[in-house]
């Protein structure tokens, strides 16, 4: 099989969640850098890759997709390694739930409200802040009881829902009060430890 591509940005919390799940599947893949946020605009041949302009899009012997998700769903299934989905219907059902929990809840209140508001602002807004430190709560709160007991977000097997939400916490903690919310959910903070010491979040750490 040919080696996928994945476009995106090496600073792109969505981008890394695709790429870990590359990188664990041990696959060889070429990262073509598309800067959503680029001061001339997204080029304008990105728009048949993604018709929402953002990032990651993803393409394999021509088939294409975006969603990260679906992305991080086909190249578990289409590719030789470990699987990082579980066999039953209630493990996939528990890994959907937390994905899709991240997506709906966690992402923007986490990443944006919190750590970009605290760490890229000149002049931060506290009340953004607060209230996304009010739903991280809720959310680390939420992951917690989920959790199944083991290394993992589902127990002993590493899936892909550590690894959408390992890049999300990532961010989050690079803010002081991310750190500091994330040390009262201690079970969270030991998994995040683990997996923030795998190869495949070394590899996808944005470069300075
Ligand atoms: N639902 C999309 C979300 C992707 C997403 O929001 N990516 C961010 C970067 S982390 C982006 O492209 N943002 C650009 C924008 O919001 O305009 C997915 O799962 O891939």
């Amino acid at each position: 099989m040919n080696r996928p591509t994945l476009y995106g940005a090496d600073y792109s919390v969505y981008v890394r969640i695709a790429r870990m799940a590359l990188e664990e599947k041990g696959i060889d893949y070429e990262l073509v850098p598309l800067d959503i946020f680029a001061a001339n605009g997204i080029p304008a041949w990105y728009q048949e890759h993604h018709p929402f302009g953002r990032i990651p899009a993803f393409e394999h012997d021509g088939f294409r997709l975006f969603e990260t998700n679906a992305i991080a769903r086909y190249v578990d299934e289409a590719f030789d390694g470990p699987a990082l989905q579980p066999a039953d219907a209630r493990g996939r059902a528990r890994m959907g739930q937390m994905t899709g929990m991240l997506d709906a809840y966690g992402y923007r209140a986490m990443v944006w409200d919190v750590a970009v508001e605290r760490l890229e602002k000149a002049e931060p807004d506290e009340t953004l802040i607060a209230g996304g430190l009010r739903q991280a709560e809720t959310v680390l709160r939420v992951l917690t009881s989920l959790k199944a007991p083991g290394a993992w977000l589902l127990g002993d097997q590493l899936t892909l829902a550590d690894l959408h939400a390992a890049p999300i916490v990532g961010y989050f903690v690079k803010a002081a009060e991310g750190q500091k919310l994330l040390a009262v959910f201690p079970e969270i903070q030991g998994w995040y430890k683990r997996i923030a010491a795998r190869p495949s979040f070394a590899r996808t750490e944005k470069a300075d």
